[in-house]
């Protein structure tokens, strides 16, 4: 039996390669970043199965791939699926879950902390050789906020917002609210969180932390008046997707103090222009979307992706069809 044609859209770990190329025939870009949509949606005409990590799988893509059966994304988040498409033309998509969730809370925490303690900020401080010998414990510039004993809301409690609350609650003794489309009451018992609606979280919590999936209903769901009612020195952490938050309300939240600081893996769009306030507000902790970035889950996650992508081709049991298309496997 031939073996079903597939293409890889940007550089993968050898390992996934290697997996891949023994049950498919693979073509792949070989250039540095991603391919540019045209030179993606060229490639598309003859084959069956398509590895991603980004870009919209919409009509115009499935347009171009007549004979695509199967999206494999290297994420676990999937909002760049057009779900109605895909099913209106029956191709199977899948994520990556499970994998990484340890990295992407080691991640939250770091943000929180950095934000809080003000990391970046003071490392410049000391590099640009501006640390001099002065008033020692009482010099309050070089104040942050505690992170331990302090009330985290989480929003959206999936499993990488219960690894965070494993660290936050086990590690740094925190009190935990959260919010999410339905209760988890194995979590309230685990980690005596609370849940709350949102407006009780924002109102309560010392840090924010968004980690809700991007879908229709989650799109801009963290507006001006959201932020206006966030303590004036809690801390906004954003590690799930830029447009989850309405940028420029964040912006301006921060700007006028509404909030003390935020830590941000995520932005609205996504690199953000050098002229975008939240690169030049020493609160603002910034990162390039670097959640999932170590080798080892970075590699796990290529894995798994292919695993995916070679059942769904081959006639197995893809582990991964994200929920909303698993009716085209029955
Ligand atoms: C990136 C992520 O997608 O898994 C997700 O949803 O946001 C990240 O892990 C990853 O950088 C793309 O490979």
């Amino acid at each position: 039996m031939s073996k079903p044609k597939i293409y890889i859209s940007k550089a993968i770990p050898e390992p996934a390669l290697a997996y891949l190329e023994q049950h498919c025939e693979c073509r792949m870009w070989n250039g540095q970043g991603a391919a540019s949509r045209q030179g993606l949606l060229a490639e598309l005409h003859d084959v069956e199965g398509l590895l991603t990590t980004g870009g919209p799988i919409n009509r115009e893509l499935l347009d171009h791939a007549h004979k695509l059966r199967a999206v494999s994304s290297i994420s676990v988040g999937y909002n760049h699926f057009d779900l109605e498409a895909m099913k209106a033309r029956r191709v199977i998509g899948t994520n990556t879950p499970h994998v990484l969730d340890e990295t992407v809370a080691d991640l939250v925490l770091s943000l929180m902390l950095s934000a809080a303690r003000r990391i970046p900020e003071l490392d410049s401080f000391v590099k640009q050789g501006r640390w001099q010998r002065g008033k020692g414990l009482t010099d309050e510039y070089f104040f942050g906020m505690d992170v331990h004993h302090q009330t985290l809301g989480i929003i959206g409690m999936g499993r990488i917002g219960e690894a965070i609350a494993k660290r936050a609650v086990d590690g740094f003794g925190m009190s935990l609210l959260y919010h999410n489309r339905s209760r988890k009451p194995e979590t309230e018992e685990r980690f005596g969180a609370r849940y709350c609606g949102l407006d009780e979280l924002l109102r309560e919590s010392d840090f924010v932390v968004m980690m809700t999936p991007l879908t229709p209903e989650t799109e801009r769901m963290i507006r001006l008046e959201h932020f206006e009612m966030m303590k004036p020195t809690a801390f906004f952490i954003n590690a799930s997707r830029g447009k989850t938050v309405d940028e420029p309300a964040l912006i301006q939240a921060l700007q006028t103090g509404l909030i003390r600081g935020a830590g941000l893996d995520v932005f609205d769009p996504e690199p953000p222009s050098l002229d975008n306030p939240l690169l030049h507000m020493p609160n603002v902790v910034t990162l390039p979307h670097i959640g999932s970035a170590t080798a080892k889950t970075r590699l796990d996650m290529a894995m798994l992706a292919a695993r995916n992508l070679v059942a769904a081709l081959t006639g197995g049991h893809p582990p991964n069809v994200v929920p909303e298309l698993r009716e085209l496997l029955e």
